[in-house]
């Protein structure tokens, strides 16, 4: 390989598995992987087996390749880096043995997760039991689909062969994410063995975290670039901004990864910082989806040279969301904003609006709805916090109408309520506040509907100059 490509420099087949991975997309082969691979170079305990739940591709990618993955920095002069960290690469339908081995091996201290928000079979706080996933797992636990399910199923044979708990660190864009999953893992727990949700409500530790990095998909441009610059394919590469940030609860019963030693911040103030980052880059990266999917705009930096659209979003940032948020001693919103604003300009980096438009129902909750409901209980006004979620409806409404897909986990109500959109706010913004997995109490909150109806009148009919008028006067 060409020097400019970082490599491992540790031993890799020196190195120990001590962590399961479920959910090993782009973002945690970009982000957590990358952390590891550092830590390896400083301790050998501390390789991933990484777990897909439902689906084999990245396994068949990346088995045949030893676990090893190109990693691109996008900044002006791209740096190709391969890492190591990832051992061994599981698909749990095909391997649950395999798998099970792996959660019960006293080497495996830590659990780490990015399955995304809908992972996490919530409904509102806690665990959606209904969730044809769960259900399903409370038939039957020895046989489990989901990510909770295994996490419970783990437990249970380490508690049955008197063994300690791994660590169970969820590394979600949720707020409150380890305190979450913590509820909805005993909740489940509980249905299945009291005995087993004690120990685990007393053994096992949940920490709570907060991840940072931008990461657009794979895309053939990278896949090119890889290509020529190493002079071998590699089957999934994946891309990243050169910032990345991780935050993590210091809550480790059975022993912790010496991560500050690769730049991971142990912290106690930890809510401060989920909430900051999602409210403040999360919520505003939806805004400039939905907004700017409606003004013909495809990627984020594109959406910030749209001089209304990036004003829009400053103002929303400084604005709205910044008064409303507790944070931690010493931290400097101001300054946080102004980063959060150059990163989503880097001309480096084509990072879809539409990659991010994926899952509203399950990003707009904790991104922007919990922004709102904070202003209201505070008495400021919601008026521009409330473009971006009727932006959202707009952009269901279209996707409708031209038959469009969907991602979304609630695509069938949401489309069925975008095929009903006449309009009309009154009758729109009532129709899609039904959605209450979405909306919540805020559904009957008279200030709110009001607001939403009035941002979702000035965005009508939701194409480019309505939007632009809208924008203009916000
Ligand atoms: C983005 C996030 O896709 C999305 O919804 O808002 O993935 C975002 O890029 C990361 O959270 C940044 O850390």
């Amino acid at each position: 390989m060409p020097a400019q490509v970082g490599r491992p420099v540790y031993v890799r087949a020196a190195t120990r598995i001590g962590v399961v991975h479920f959910g090993p997309g782009a973002f945690h082969r970009a982000h957590q992987a990358a952390y590891f691979d550092d830590l390896l170079a400083i301790d050998p305990d501390w390789a991933i087996c990484a777990v897909s739940l439902h689906n084999p591709g990245v396994r068949d990618a990346l088995q045949p390749q030893d676990g090893l993955y190109t990693l691109a920095l996008l900044e002006e002069t791209v740096r190709l880096r391969v890492v190591g960290a990832i051992r061994e690469v599981l698909c749990a339908p095909q391997q649950r043995k395999a798998v099970m081995a792996r959660l019960v091996d006293p080497q495996v201290r830590l659990v780490t997760l990015t399955i995304t928000e809908k992972g996490y079979c919530l409904s509102g706080d806690g665990l959606d039991a209904a969730h044809p996933d769960i259900a399903r797992d409370l038939v039957s636990p020895e046989q489990p689909i989901s990510a909770i399910g295994w996490l419970v199923a783990g437990l249970r044979e380490r508690r049955a062969r008197r063994l300690s708990p791994y660590t169970v660190l969820s590394c979600d864009n949720l707020a409150d994410n380890g305190g979450r999953l913590r509820r909805a893992v005993l909740d489940y727990a509980r249905r299945i063995d009291r005995g087993l949700a004690a120990w685990i409500e007393s053994e096992v530790s949940f920490p709570r975290s907060m991840v940072d990095s931008i990461t657009p998909a794979t895309d053939d441009a990278l896949r090119t670039r890889v290509a020529s610059a190493l002079g071998v394919a590699d089957a999934w590469p994946v891309q990243r901004e050169p910032y990345s940030q991780w935050v993590v609860e210091d809550d480790f019963r059975h022993g912790r990864p010496p991560l500050e030693r690769v730049g991971v911040v142990f912290s106690g103030e930890i809510a401060g910082y989920d909430r900051a980052k999602l409210r403040l880059l999360n919520g505003p990266h939806s805004a400039l989806a939905y907004l700017g999917s409606l003004l013909g705009l495809d990627t984020v930096a594109r959406a910030m040279r749209d001089p209304a659209l990036a004003g829009f979003v400053e103002r929303l940032m400084r604005e709205d969301i910044v008064p409303t948020l507790a944070l931690p001693a010493g931290f400097d919103a101001q300054a946080y904003v102004d980063a959060i604003l150059s990163r989503f300009r880097n001309p480096a980096i084509r990072h879809l609006l539409s990659q991010i438009a994926w899952d509203g129902s399950q990003k707009i909750p904790v991104r922007l709805l919990g922004t709102i409901a904070d202003a209201l209980a505070a008495g400021h006004d919601i008026d521009r916090l409330c473009l971006p979620v009727a932006g959202w409806l707009h952009f269901v409404a279209r996707q409708a109408r031209s038959g469009e897909a969907l991602v979304d986990p609630l695509q069938a109500p949401l489309l069925e309520a975008g095929r009903r959109a006449t309009g009309d706010a009154a009758h729109d913004v009532e129709t899609f506040l039904r959605l209450q997995p979405v909306f919540g109490a805020l559904a009957g909150d008279a200030r709110f509907v009001e607001a939403l109806r009035g941002a979702y009148a000035t965005l009508a009919p939701g194409d480019a100059a309505a939007v632009a008028l809208a924008l203009a006067a916000a």
